[in-house]
């Protein structure tokens, strides 16, 4: 890693290991002879945030000397997982480490294992905000991720009698290695109170409470690591010192009280995903973190320009979903309010600087808050939205649109009154709104969007996700990578594309035979850590069938379930015949008010007991739920599986990242037309991909007719032994009640369409079961996966980000 800065020249000279050992000593403070592997975990950790900080500093200089365009990702949700092994592999010290940790006989694994996942997000759109963060610094885009640093991650799952049962997660217990407190980067953030105006009209907003916004960084490396980006993210404290008073008075309580109650804000992710969380704390979460952040990165453009005038050609701020929506009105008050913008002018200030993306179309994800609420605690942001308002609506009418359509897409309905639209607001706010997979995006302009698209057929673009194949191959998959390192060298690390260059080895024998030797090795991983959480044993010549996302109806967890018991009939009903073994694995967290996703918790572990000990079925299946799910288990499950389950409702994903990482890492993919699925289609090409079932325009003709299941239930006898068995107790020791409303729902209604799609599910994979039998085809498919997956790189992403939203500089790919 080269040393740029002249005053930290001289600060480390000694190797790795040399510095590993000082910070044993001198900032955790043990000997050698003392330390557990969290303690060495902690001072390797320090010695390469060290290392770290020259190229961040050189980075922030740069960037400030050049005056280069900021992009700046604000979002609710930050899923890293780990970082040691992250920044060790950026930084090129990841051999030097493993060898010094031999020396002290370290076990590399558990050194590494030893930190506690970061996982401040719920799922997918966490995780992409992630993979962004390092794909920013790898393409040397001036990127900034903003968030908040809960104290109390995504909950810990754990699994009782089969029921998920949630436990609070303590990421920070021993304290976060990788941060840097700011205590001199702090903001007051108002709620609630009253507004002014004075004799000019001018409005002065005076909140009746107050919190503060303290900044915490983490330095984010790209490869190779001379590009060093920031994640800043917001902590919580209370305005002000205690109350002395109080406190003098004997009252201790009611001073920490105070306290608590502005901690509170950053206390705990909300859990819900897909789920409308009409709460006023979330509310205050999303403005808490929104507002600190205008206020930081309009601090930072202020060191190198007088007014905000041309806010949007040195700043883009990218909203990730909704969450960060209460930015359009907060920016256009900062604007007014502090600065003495006109409305008119803030407002196309604003439409200059932010954009939008949408990640889900379901209408129960579509944020709304009462407008009562918003008036309680954002009175000023009120006024400003019914500005919006106005002022879109004289826009709409200009464009000759009816006043029943501009009604039903401004932010406020105007006779209901009742909702703040978030969508909207974000739509009308944005100079660019984008979907993350071709399909989504089309479904964006078609439903929730259309009469907006109507209007501004220019403002919605696709950008379909990636995935950091630094992560999501380079550390996951070691031996993957080194093979394919031996073949086409290491280009591809940062230009996946170029991992088209083993194509032409798909159907080399020698080379298939050293593939698959991976993937083997990678099962056994697999295996291990599952006969390690759950004591179930796997047989490794089995197909390893993983579906692994949150638990949600659209997802279909429920379907492969289903899929399971009418295999386990079709072997008990013939154990001699020549079954091809399968393992089933699950794991995903369900939301805690999410009855529905719990009991198919549930059901999946009363079928897995009932499976795992019939002794006519032994090896030829297995079924697995892994309890809390999580990045760390994600990097052992997806390099060892051989099929990936990607089989939501058409019409339902918006993309997927999961589908990626495992078509990258040489898993087979099932799935439906749906999300970037549709895409891998086109990459991977139709013989090496396995699409099953109806297209979203058939779900949504069949929703539209309200067709019911039945039918097709009585034309098969397979499923209705399913559905009769769930009743009957078969997989619920007798409990003929656990699963009525289980059986309502699919048999009356069934909205997520699993009836129909089983047929075309079921005959999918047995034809999977035929074609891994023929050992060479499967070997061939796999590679090519690989091969073509390199378009998937979240790099891809970001530099398209950058060119046709952000208009951003940043690093070309290629040699
Ligand atoms: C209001 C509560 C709430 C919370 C989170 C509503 C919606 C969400 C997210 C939008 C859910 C989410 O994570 N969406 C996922 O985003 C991924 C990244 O774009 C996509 O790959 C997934 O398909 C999408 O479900």
């Amino acid at each position: 890693m080269p040393h740029k800065i002249d005053d930290t020249r001289e600060l480390h000279e000694d190797s790795l290991g040399e510095s590993v050992l000082r910070h044993l000593i001198y900032s955790v403070g043990k000997d050698k002879a003392h330390a557990d592997a969290r303690d060495w975990n902690v001072a390797l950790s320090l010695a390469v945030r060290d290392r770290m900080v020259e190229g961040w500093i050189d980075t922030t200089r740069r960037i400030y000397k050049n005056k280069q365009k900021r992009v700046y990702y604000l979002s609710m949700e930050f899923m890293i997982g780990r970082m040691l092994e992250d920044n060790l592999t950026n930084l090129g010290l990841l051999s030097e480490a493993k060898t010094f940790l031999k020396s002290q006989n370290l076990d590399v694994t558990t050194v590494i294992n030893a930190e506690q996942d970061a996982a401040l997000g719920n799922g997918g759109l966490g995780r992409l905000a992630a993979c962004f963060m390092d794909s920013m610094a790898t393409t040397g885009v001036a990127g900034m991720g903003y968030g908040i640093r809960y104290q109390h991650g995504i909950f810990r799952q754990a699994v009782e009698d089969g029921w998920q049962v949630e436990e609070p997660e303590d990421w920070l217990f021993a304290g976060n290695s990788w941060e840097f407190r700011r205590p001199e980067v702090v903001y007051e953030i108002g709620f609630g109170g009253h507004v002014t105006h004075d004799e000019d009209g001018k409005a002065t907003w005076h909140p009746s409470e107050s919190v503060q916004a303290v900044a915490f960084d983490m330095p984010i490396a790209g490869w190779e690591g001379d590009h060093v980006n920031t994640l800043r993210l917001w902590s919580a404290r209370q305005s002000g010192m205690m109350n002395l008073d109080t406190f003098n008075d004997g009252d201790f309580m009611a001073a920490a009280r105070q306290q608590v109650l502005a901690e509170t804000i950053s206390k705990v992710l909300y859990p819900g995903d897909h789920t409308p969380q009409g709460r006023e704390l979330r509310l205050k979460q999303e403005v808490f973190f929104t507002s600190a952040s205008l206020h930081d990165l309009l601090r930072r453009f202020f060191a190198n320009y007088d007014n905000l005038d041309t806010l949007g050609d040195h700043v883009a701020v990218q909203l990730n979903d909704t969450h960060p929506a209460i930015a359009v009105p907060e920016l256009i008050r900062i604007l007014m309010d502090d600065h003495g913008y006109d409305f008119d002018h803030a407002l196309k200030i604003t439409r200059e600087t932010l954009h939008y993306t949408n990640h889900t179309l379901l209408p129960e994800a579509l944020e709304k808050w009462p407008r009562d609420l918003f008036e309680q605690i954002l009175p000023r942001h009120l006024q400003i939205i019914n500005m919006i308002d106005g002022a879109f609506y004289r826009e709409a009418i200009e464009k000759g649109l009816d006043h029943h359509i501009i009604a039903g897409i401004q932010a406020i309905h105007p006779h209901q009154q009742d909702w703040v639209r978030m969508g909207n607001l974000a739509f009308i706010g944005s100079r660019k709104v984008n979907g993350v997979s071709a399909l989504h995006t089309e479904l964006m302009k078609q439903t929730v969007f259309h009469d907006l698209h109507t209007m501004y057929p220019d403002k919605i673009i696709n950008q379909t996700n990636g995935v950091t194949p630094r992560r999501w191959l380079l550390e996951c998959n070691p031996g993957l990578s080194d093979l394919v390192t031996e073949q086409i060298g290491d280009g591809w690390i940062d230009d996946l594309e170029q991992l088209k260059e083993i194509e032409p080895l798909a159907t080399d024998a020698d080379f298939q035979q050293r593939y698959m030797a991976v993937k083997a090795a990678n099962k056994q991983r697999l295996a291990d850590m599952v006969k390690t959480r759950t004591g179930v044993i796997l047989n490794s010549d089995a197909i390893f069938d993983v579906q692994i996302k949150r638990i949600h109806e659209y997802k279909r967890q429920h379907m492969n379930i289903l899929e399971t018991i009418a295999l386990y009939n079709a072997i008990k009903a013939n154990p001699d015949g020549d079954w091809q073994p399968r393992v089933k694995i699950f794991a995903g967290k369900a939301a805690p008010s999410y009855f529905f996703a719990k009991l198919i918790i549930k059901l999946i572990n009363d079928v897995a007991k009932v499976v795992n000990n019939d002794p006519d079925i032994g090896d030829k299946l297995k079924v697995v739920f892994l309890p809390n799910y999580n990045v760390s288990m994600a990097e052992i499950l997806i390099p060892g599986a051989d099929l990936s389950e990607q089989i939501s409702t058409a019409g339902f994903e918006a993309s997927g990242t999961g589908n990626m990482k495992f078509a990258l890492n040489g898993a087979l993919t099932i799935g439906t037309l749906d999300g970037a699925n549709v895409e891998m289609l086109e990459h991977v090409d139709a013989e090496n991909i396995f699409i099953f079932g109806m297209n979203a325009d058939e779900v949504a003709e069949r929703q539209h007719r309200r067709a019911r299941p039945s039918e097709i239930i009585k034309t098969s006898p397979a499923l209705q032994q399913v559905m009769t068995q769930i009743g009957d107790g078969t997989f619920s020791d007798g409990d003929t009640d656990r699963y009525r409303d289980f059986l309502s729902n699919v048999t009356e209604h069934d909205y997520f369409q699993v009836v129909p799609d089983f047929q075309s599910y079921w005959d999918m994979q047995r034809h999977l079961d035929a074609l891994y039998g023929q050992s060479e085809k499967w070997a061939e498919k796999t590679i090519l996966n690989t091969a073509r997956m390199g378009w998937f790189s979240s790099d891809r992403t970001i530099r398209s980000y950058a060119d046709q939203i952000w208009r951003a500089p940043h690093k070309t790919s290629g040699p």
